[in-house]
């Protein structure tokens, strides 16, 4: 009934070539029948493989496997790095200790959005940023350069596997072994793959719970991909990946999407990873500290849409009342849970009520909305 609910070829297909980089597990990815892709840091990441639907209810009873290589990490290394990781972002890093795994806004020195990595702190000198899509390695070499800081940044040859759902701290324990249960959330520690050494951290792209594996082994990316089905045949394993529907419903926000750099993290709603008056250094402290002494002139809400179609966003959708534009849509998806759509979008002051009624001009038509907060309570638990 509502297989019409969000396209799977809303374009023409698009050409691989070079710049648009394999991963070392798109041939399996290939194999279990990828719908599409989308490009994220260069490389392809998919987007749906039964439906984004089925996905959806997939992820949230099973455990799914994804390819989320895309999610590159820029290393930083030596005398200088703990100095240069602690300019990036207005989050405290002083007292992580290695083992952490850190969600972090980086900004410029006007406030505004570069990149919200996850940090793993490594050693005392060591640091990845496993970076959404944008090319901020660039900003990262550039200020090592400028600073003259003693320190290497590039990107590491690092793709890591995302385990998500209810079932993935079994199905990881079977393969990773069981210390795997008692790694925190936002932690990561060494487990055994075929005499390997990789990190494994309880994060992910989901509000289900689960691990990423960083796999820093290419040649042993597939035998672990296969280890992960052959044991999870009984748990119902199946291939996923970052799942629009789910990640919207969960406030999860995506960059270059809900987050650009003309916005700043107050008004994102990432105020908690801010810490403005830590005695530390870096970039962008005094705009931010100006920009939260005049209050934030938006906010990122969440929007239910009254309609049962919901097309890709592929440009921000106004949001009106009456004659006023008084925000935008950033990301939107038909929510089986809900029955209804579901958004994100930037509200300028004074529209962030929620229960308030809106307007949402698609390509479709104009929608009738209403204005939540974040995250979407889940009717379905
Ligand atoms: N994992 C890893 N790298 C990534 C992502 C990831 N790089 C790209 C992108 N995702 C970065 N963006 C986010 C956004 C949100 C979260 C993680 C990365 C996230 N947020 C939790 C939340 O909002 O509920 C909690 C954060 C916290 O409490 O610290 O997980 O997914 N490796």
């Amino acid at each position: 009934m509502h297989s019409a609910a969000v396209s799977l070829e809303p374009m023409p297909t698009m050409w691989p070539n070079l710049r648009v980089r394999n991963t070392p597990f798109t041939e399996r990815v290939e194999a279990v029948g990828a719908r599409g892709y989308t490009v994220y840091n260069h490389m392809l990441l998919p987007i749906a493989f039964r439906s984004i639907i089925d996905d959806y209810w997939h992820l949230k009873q099973h455990v799914q496997v994804w390819d989320v290589s895309c999610q590159r990490q820029i290393e930083i290394v030596g005398p200088d790095a703990a100095r240069l990781a602690q300019m990036l972002t207005p989050r405290d890093l002083s007292k992580a200790v290695p083992g952490r795994c850190l969600y972090a806004p980086m900004v410029d020195a006007a406030g505004g959005l570069l990149n919200d990595p996850v940090i793993l702190k490594l050693a005392d000198d060591r640091f990845w940023l496993s970076i959404a899509d944008l090319d901020v390695g660039l900003w990262v070499a550039g200020l090592a350069h400028g600073m003259g800081l003693n320190v290497r940044v590039f990107e590491a040859d690092v793709s890591p596997l995302a385990v998500q759902g209810p079932k993935a701290n079994e199905l990881v324990a079977r393969v990773l072994g069981e210390s795997t249960h008692d790694i925190g959330f936002f932690r990561f520690a060494s487990v055994e793959f075929m005499g390997h050494e990789f990190r494994a951290a309880r994060t992910g792209w989901s509000k289900q719970g689960g691990f990423e594996i960083y796999v820093d082994r290419p040649d042993l990316a597939e035998p672990l991909w296969d280890a992960l089905f052959e044991a999870g045949a009984d748990l119902d394993v199946g291939p996923g990946c970052p799942n629009l529907i789910e990640r919207i419903e969960g406030g999860l926000l995506s960059y270059g999407n809900d987050i650009t750099v003309a916005n700043n993290p107050l008004e994102c709603r990432l105020d908690q990873f801010c810490h403005l008056d830590a005695d530390i250094d870096f970039i962008g402290r005094d705009a931010l500290r100006r920009i939260r002494d005049d209050g934030p002139r938006r906010r990122t809400m969440g929007l239910f849409l009254d309609t049962d179609t919901v097309g890709p966003v592929r440009h921000r959708w106004p949001v009106v009342v009456g004659d006023e534009t008084i925000g935008a849509v950033t990301s939107a998806a038909w929510s089986p849970a809900f029955g209804q759509g579901v958004a994100l979008a930037m509200m300028e002051w004074g529209w962030w009520t929620p229960g308030a009624e809106v307007t949402v001009e698609t390509p479709d038509g104009r929608l009738a909305a209403t204005i939540t907060d974040l995250p979407f309570a889940d009717p379905t638990t």
